[in-house]
């Protein structure tokens, strides 16, 4: 194949990825792959693009600063461009980075100085005569959101400034100190929250929150490191004039910055902030090195999208080696066998792991994992362990495969074609119970406050709880009796499980686990089916009718409920007082996606009335006839619009036929 369609093949499928990447990780803060994953992607499509520039599109993630204006907040245009840096992933491209500094500036050399790259969010902080009026994001560079208020509860972003300039805009990166972090996840998990990946989506989610109160609890933090404009005496001519002044006025600058003579000496100094790396109590992903001299940074300029006068130098993940012990086999909620590593306890990213899951069969056999193995091993976004890969087997064990018997039950198990999980069959296994109980008492499920994992494998264990409705039999003696726990905390648990009786529906529905069915197709079928007893008659034909659901969902919907034991868990949980029906009212939107156009005077409906009937069902009025209309509501007198719609052969109706359709 000719080698620049191969390129162009392969740009398309670069750029496709990183949109889907960017938009996980900036407006879902959920990211999938690891930042250096991307960034690794990111500079073989820039790579691609300038060896054939015509392959360059104005879409492509390469031509923007990174991030994209949100909707949520309202923008802020930045008059001053929050630029990115260019990255560096290696020390040659940090020495072409200062021979370009060189040549441009026509001397020797420039003196740098290295500060740490903090993994957080960079904002913009605006203040007027010492006033602190407008923060906002970076988004694309040129429009962040509007983000006030939630900057507002970060006690280090000082309210009132040490002196009155008359006009400021700073620039900081606001992150979660790693501490407040794990507390945050150590909870979330407590409540069955889907927890942050690491500290720099949680400080994301936590600063692009509607309810600045939330942001308030989570303890962010900011370190202010450039002056982007400012109208008042400032006389900075270097990098460490600017930090002092900051300094003065009342902002918390980067921790620490190390002026360097060239950039062998930046070079050393990046190696000791990556030593050091994992003592610090933030998050940095890498160093940025700054030409120090603002002449001279005026003189380098920027190119459309970062300044020619820095540098980030992103840090690898950190990989150690240690031996595999164990593989453990976890069996969850639908019976899912889990194969879990155990090793040699290591050292990795600050913090000492030894498990890390291993997914599938697939992965175990593509990875070609044996116990007793040689491997590398390391943190995917800097929390989460993962194996990378074997580094030697030991000769000791045969390739791994997970067992064909249930490890907590001793069923059968199976593997369905298509999937790469191994379920086990036993609908009564204990370890599925057990995972099966965490769910159905969790956040999103029935929301039983206090029911969480230890209490529940507590009840488990002691025997109190066989099944799902069992929990609905608990005494506050029985609880009370268990560790910990005293008659107090037994009585709030009894009543959160009262209370969890009256919960809506679609609750109950996303509390069964139903495969395929998370919470909002469980929020979904609650809505359109109304009632238990019609999801149990419901056909897959029936199913279907739900927007959004296929035939693979519907199908598991109808296997659930044909089940057995799903009608004996029913029957139970009816005889204890469990609501079984939606208590929202259905949404009838007979009228979604059409446009109605009122004309004339109608014989009994007012406009207004009209129109919010139109509204009711979910359809659009509108003042204007276009090619777009649906239907035109035409009453006596009716004018030019009746004319423009039989010419565009656009349907009249009168009002009769209007109620008609209500009906
Ligand atoms: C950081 C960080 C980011 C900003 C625009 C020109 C230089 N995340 O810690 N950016 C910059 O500087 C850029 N400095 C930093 N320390």
């Amino acid at each position: 194949m000719d080698e620049k369609f191969e390129a162009e093949k392969r740009a398309e499928y670069l750029r496709k990825t990183l949109q889907y990447h960017s938009d996980r990780y900036y407006n879902n803060d959920n990211p999938e792959i690891e930042d250096y994953e991307y960034d690794a992607l990111s500079n073989e499509l820039k790579a691609i693009e300038a060896k054939y520039p015509d392959l360059i599109t104005a879409d492509s993630p390469t031509q923007k600063v990174g991030g994209s204006a949100a909707t949520k907040f309202s923008p802020v245009p930045h008059t001053v461009r929050m630029e990115s840096l260019q990255d560096a992933f290696s020390f040659e491209e940090l020495d072409d980075f200062g021979k370009r500094t060189s040549a441009a500036l026509k001397t020797s050399g420039a003196a740098y100085v290295v500060e740490p790259k903090i993994d957080g969010l960079s904002v913009s902080l605006e203040y007027v005569n010492g006033e602190f009026t407008r923060g906002s994001t970076r988004g694309d560079g040129d429009v962040g959101e509007d983000i006030t208020e939630n900057l507002k509860t970060i006690k280090s972003i000082p309210q009132t400034l040490t002196e009155k300039v008359p006009f400021i805009e700073v620039r900081g990166e606001v992150y979660m100190p790693r501490e407040v972090f794990l507390r945050l996840v150590e909870k979330q998990e407590l409540n069955d929250e889907k927890p942050f990946k690491n500290p720099r989506n949680a400080a994301a989610g936590s600063l692009r929150q509607k309810d600045a109160k939330i942001t308030a609890e989570r303890n962010l933090d900011i370190f202010v490191f450039n002056v982007q404009q400012i109208d008042g005496d400032y006389d900075a001519t270097e990098h460490k004039d600017s930090l002092d002044y900051l300094k003065e006025l009342g902002f918390k600058t980067v921790p620490f910055y190390t002026p360097c003579e060239s950039i062998k000496e930046a070079e050393a100094e990046i190696t000791r902030i990556g030593e050091a790396r994992y003592t610090l109590p933030f998050d940095i992903d890498g160093a940025v090195i700054k030409v120090n001299d603002f002449n001279l940074r005026e003189e380098l300029g920027s190119t459309s999208k970062f300044p020619k006068w820095a540098i980030a130098y992103k840090y690898p993940p950190e990989e150690k080696e240690t031996v595999i012990n164990n593989i453990a086999i976890q069996v969850g909620r639908t019976g899912v066998l889990t194969p879990v590593a155990e090793f040699e306890p290591v050292l990795v990213a600050g913090s000492v792991i030894a498990r890390a899951t291993l997914h599938n069969q697939d992965f175990i056999t593509e990875k070609d994992i044996h116990i007793g193995d040689r491997i590398k091993i390391r943190k995917a976004g800097d929390i989460i362990p993962e194996v990378v890969s074997v580094v030697e087997h030991t000769g000791v064990t045969e390739p791994y495969y997970i067992p064909n018997i249930c490890p907590s039950c001793g069923a059968e198990v199976y593997r369905e074609e298509g999937e790469a999980a191994i379920r086990c069959t036993n609908p009564e296994c204990p370890a599925q119970l057990l995972r099966n109980l965490i769910h159905f008492c969790s956040k999103p499920a029935m929301d039983i406050d206090g029911l969480g994992e230890s209490v529940v494998m507590m009840l488990v264990n002691e025997g109190l709880v066989h099944n799902i409705a069992d929990i609905y039999d608990l005494r506050s003696i029985d609880i009370a009796g268990l560790d910990r726990m005293g008659m107090k905390s037994a009585e709030n648990l009894i009543s959160a499980i009262e209370k969890s009786k009256s919960n809506d529906l679609s609750k109950l529905i996303s509390a069964f686990g139903i495969r395929h069915v998370g919470e909002k197709a469980a929020k979904l079928l609650s809505e359109h089916f109304g009632t238990i007893d019609a999801m149990m008659s419901a056909s897959i034909i029936d199913v279907l009718e739900i927007e959004g659901f296929g035939r693979i969902m519907a199908e598991s919907v109808v296997e659930f409920f044909t089940k057995g034991e799903t009608l004996d868990l029913i029957n139970r949980l009816r005889e204890k007082g469990v609501n079984m029906a939606s208590t929202k009212e259905k949404i009838d939107d007979r009228f979604a996606g059409q446009t109605f156009v009122l004309t004339g005077t109608l014989p009994t409906l007012t406009r207004s009335e009209a129109t919010a009937i139109i509204e009711q069902y979910g359809g659009k009025a509108s003042g204007s006839v276009s090619k777009k209309t649906t239907y035109v509501l035409a009453g006596e007198e009716a004018g030019s619009k009746l004319t423009k719609a039989n010419e565009l052969g656009i349907k009249v109706i009168d009002e009769a036929e209007f109620l008609e359709m209500t009906k």
